[in-house]
């Protein structure tokens, strides 16, 4: 949706905020140096096609979350990209071992194409929840629907279940 956005690294920067104690804004340079995993996985994007065995590299949500110390009332994530995209999804669900915000695939630094600097990749969910050009995370109480959840697309959005429409 929309056009990829310009990356210019002195003035990005990841905001993790809501309902959380310790409320963040990181740099691009902060962002690399927070302790990183690999994960490979599938992707599948709800018209059909899949890619498989990606190889991501980056910051494991779980990292966030306990950097910013969400508070016993947040039970959900806004995710905020460049333009007008938004995601969100349960924290139990971005609690997962394979959930991270990616900034290498395959080998490689992401591509701006493909979500560089930072995208958020969610395998056990349809693509349209692993949001590219991630620019913040809002720990919220109830659950804000997404770009695409609001247009009609499903909330739960498990492949193996094929919820493609809500
Ligand atoms: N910011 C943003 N993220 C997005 C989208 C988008 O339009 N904007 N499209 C989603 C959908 S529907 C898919 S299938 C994947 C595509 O990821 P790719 O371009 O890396 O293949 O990105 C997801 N994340
Ligand atoms: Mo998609």
């Amino acid at each position: 949706m929309g056009s990829v956005p310009a990356f210019d690294p002195k003035t990005w920067d990841f905001t993790v905020d809501g309902l959380v104690k310790n409320a963040v804004k990181l740099t691009y340079a902060e962002v690399l140096n927070l302790p990183k995993t690999v994960n490979i996985s599938d992707f599948h994007c709800v018209t059909g096609w899949s890619r498989l065995d990606n190889r991501w590299e980056g910051i494991p949500f779980k990292v966030i979350h306990d950097l910013v110390k969400p508070l016993d009332e947040a039970k959900y994530v806004t995710v905020v990209a460049e333009g007008d995209y938004t995601t969100s999804l349960p924290l139990n669900n971005l609690l997962e071992d394979d959930v991270l915000l990616a900034y290498r695939l395959d080998g490689q630094p992401l591509k701006v194409e493909h979500g560089g600097p930072l995208r958020l990749v969610v395998p056990k969910k349809y693509a349209y929840k692993s949001a590219k050009w991630v620019r913040k995370l809002r720990f919220t109480e109830r659950q804000e629907l997404g770009y695409w959840e609001k247009r009609g697309y499903s909330n739960t959005a498990d492949p193996w279940n094929e919820e493609r429409y809500a």
